[in-house]
């Protein structure tokens, strides 16, 4: 089947509504382009577990800040769609015009995730993901949406958010698809010199540090995270935001890790901002 490229979304809904009057499932990607393989390994789990994909294109203005790289954020959007041109049934690519009309005011906030982690840099950033992604759920209407683990603060703030409000939609977190040489894949990973990208290696690697040390019976987050810290010194050019270590459910610091703790960072090399985590009790 050919790819169905919807670009209003009078037109999304008129697909989607056709596809669930066939007794379709509907899984549903979000992405803001420039795809790479942790994408499509999104895309594919969708195509596993459901008759009909859609999958979104939309660079968000409302989750950059005004320093941000909105502006310069990679738009591929011909080679998105050849790579989604077996993957997917539906591509929905609406225009900011279309999102956020001129008397747009309706905000969706996550009371007190919005500023911790990584949101303590990046101000109405994850209200801006939240608000987009409640109306993309609400024009698609999904039975089953996938995000990644690398953005495990974002996951988990989209499935708290999906159950305080009653979104009738399942969410699914994948693994963290990863370069050969361990970097998480990121479609900002384009933005990082040769000297930069060689460096960035050693985020990984921290992780790895903090899951060996854990398993090796540690469990006092300050030394993890120490450890951690040790490692990242390794790269010269590395400069770290935040480290540390939370509770899936609650997005609290913890003190004393347990099986399901998340190690979490971001870390800047020049203006590029890269962040990664694990599951620390995971082998
Ligand atoms: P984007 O950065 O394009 O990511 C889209 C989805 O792909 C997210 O769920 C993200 O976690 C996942 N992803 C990115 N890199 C990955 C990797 N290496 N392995 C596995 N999954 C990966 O995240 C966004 O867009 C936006 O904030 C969005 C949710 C679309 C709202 O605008």
């Amino acid at each position: 089947m050919s790819l169905r490229v919807a670009r209003s979304i009078a037109a999304l809904r008129r697909y989607v509504t056709a596809a669930r009057s066939r007794g379709q499932k509907i899984g549903f990607v979000p992405t803001m382009g420039a795809l790479h393989e942790g994408h499509l390994s999104l895309v594919r789990r969708a195509r596993k577990d459901n008759a009909c994909v859609v999958v979104s294109i939309f660079v968000n203005p409302l989750q950059f800040g005004p320093q941000e790289d909105y502006r310069r954020y990679p738009r591929t959007l011909a080679r998105d769609r050849t790579m989604l041109a077996d993957a997917c049934d539906c591509l929905f690519v609406p225009d900011a015009r279309q999102m956020y009309g001129p008397e747009f005011r309706t905000h969706v906030e996550v009371q007190g995730w919005s500023d911790v982690w990584c949101g303590e840099s990046r101000p109405g950033h994850f209200r801006g993901v939240a608000t987009v992604v409640a109306k993309l759920f609400n024009i698609v209407q999904p039975d089953q949406a996938y995000f990644g683990h690398k953005d495990i603060q974002q996951a988990l703030l989209i499935r708290r958010m999906s159950e305080d409000l009653s979104f009738p939609v399942k969410i699914r977190i994948l693994p963290t698809v990863r370069e050969p040489d361990g970097l998480a894949m990121s479609s900002r990973n384009a933005y990082l010199s040769h000297e930069h990208r060689q460096q960035a290696t050693v985020i990984s690697r921290a992780l790895d540090e903090a899951v060996k040390t854990v398993r090796e019976g540690n469990r006092d987050a300050e030394v993890v995270i120490g450890r951690v810290r040790q490692r990242l010194r390794q790269a010269s050019e590395a400069s770290v935001e935040y480290i540390g270590i939370m509770d899936p459910v609650t997005l609290d610091k913890v003190r004393m890790v347990e099986r399901s703790s998340i190690l979490l960072l971001a870390v800047r090399f020049g203006n590029t901002r890269l962040i990664d985590n694990c599951v620390l009790g995971e082998s």
